[in-house]
């Protein structure tokens, strides 16, 4: 097992807590932190036990301020096309694992931090929490996934203007615009993050990481691809213990006793 130097991953019944843990950087991420993290999710994807991940910043100051700055300015052309790559495949892995993410956002989410929170499946936000993509105020655009997901979750005329103004929003405004699903005061995000990640953990587990493939792969292709690829996640759910025993439970007007298979 990797030992952790940049981040920590803490599990508790079925909840896993990824935390970001470079304070004295403001969680910046480097490529080793990006490293350990996709050991994180492997980890976290291979437990059974777990059944929901939470990504939150050690320290009460910021969730990720971004892509290591210090690590990026020498890059050549080879090696920034490297980092960037490696960056956005590390983020993909939050989408691809069939297990719900939650970022639970505790202050500065700026460049990659605000990318990281763009690739988990649901964004909470602390009421301190800074939002933006800094990246052309650097000489460089947002690199890992930026530029695709914050058109997708806010619309494409919105993640312009957030992209060439280079501007911070507040989780007020990232809020309005559809960033974040919630703004809670900064000391009851994670309370909040975990009364989410309990209440999804109570659900059928596997009805769960299903509905998370249909959404995700169905966002990627054509209605009908999508439709047929809802039918088949469908029938993958008539084939489950959990649904033969949540819909018998209904029936039977009992309360169902998911077994999570
Ligand atoms: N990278 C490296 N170090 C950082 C970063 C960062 N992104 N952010 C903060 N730090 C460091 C500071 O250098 C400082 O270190 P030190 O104490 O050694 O001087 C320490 O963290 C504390 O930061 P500050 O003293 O600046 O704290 P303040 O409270 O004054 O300011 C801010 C907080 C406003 C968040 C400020 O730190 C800041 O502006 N940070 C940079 C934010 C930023 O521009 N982020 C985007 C980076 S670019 C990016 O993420 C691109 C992603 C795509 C990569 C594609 C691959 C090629």
């Amino acid at each position: 097992r990797m030992e952790y130097q940049n981040i920590i991953l803490e599990k508790e019944d079925y909840l896993a807590v990824l935390y970001i843990n470079r304070p004295r950087a403001l969680n910046a991420l480097n490529k080793d932190t990006l490293a350990e993290i996709r050991d994180a999710i492997q980890n976290v994807s291979s437990d059974e036990a777990i059944k929901v991940l939470i990504v939150t910043g050690a320290g009460d100051k910021a969730f990720v301020a971004g892509a290591d700055i210090a690590y990026m300015q020498p890059l050549s052309a080879v090696e920034g096309r490297e980092f960037s790559d490696y960056g956005e495949k590390t983020f993909r892995m939050f989408e691809l694992i069939e297990k719900p993410v939650i970022a639970a956002i505790n202050g500065f989410a700026l460049g990659g931090g605000c990318e990281l929170a763009m690739a988990c499946d649901i964004r909470l936000a602390a009421d301190n929490a800074i939002f933006g993509q800094p990246e052309v105020g650097l000489g460089v655009i947002p690199g890992f996934g930026g530029t695709q997901r914050l058109p997708r979750l806010v619309g494409e005329g919105r993640a312009k203007e957030l992209t060439y103004r280079a501007n911070n929003i507040n989780a007020e405004e990232a809020y309005r615009i559809g960033l974040v699903n919630h703004v809670y005061p900064a000391g009851q995000l994670m309370e909040e993050a975990r009364k989410m990640a309990g209440e999804i953990a109570s659900k059928a587990r596997l009805a769960v990481g299903f509905a998370k493939f249909a959404i995700g792969k169905g966002m990627q292709v054509d209605i009908d691809t999508a439709m047929s690829i809802e039918s088949d996640m469908f029938g993958m759910c008539t084939s489950t213990f959990d649904q033969k025993e949540g819909m018998g439970a209904f029936l039977e007007k009992r309360k169902p006793a998911f077994q999570g298979r």
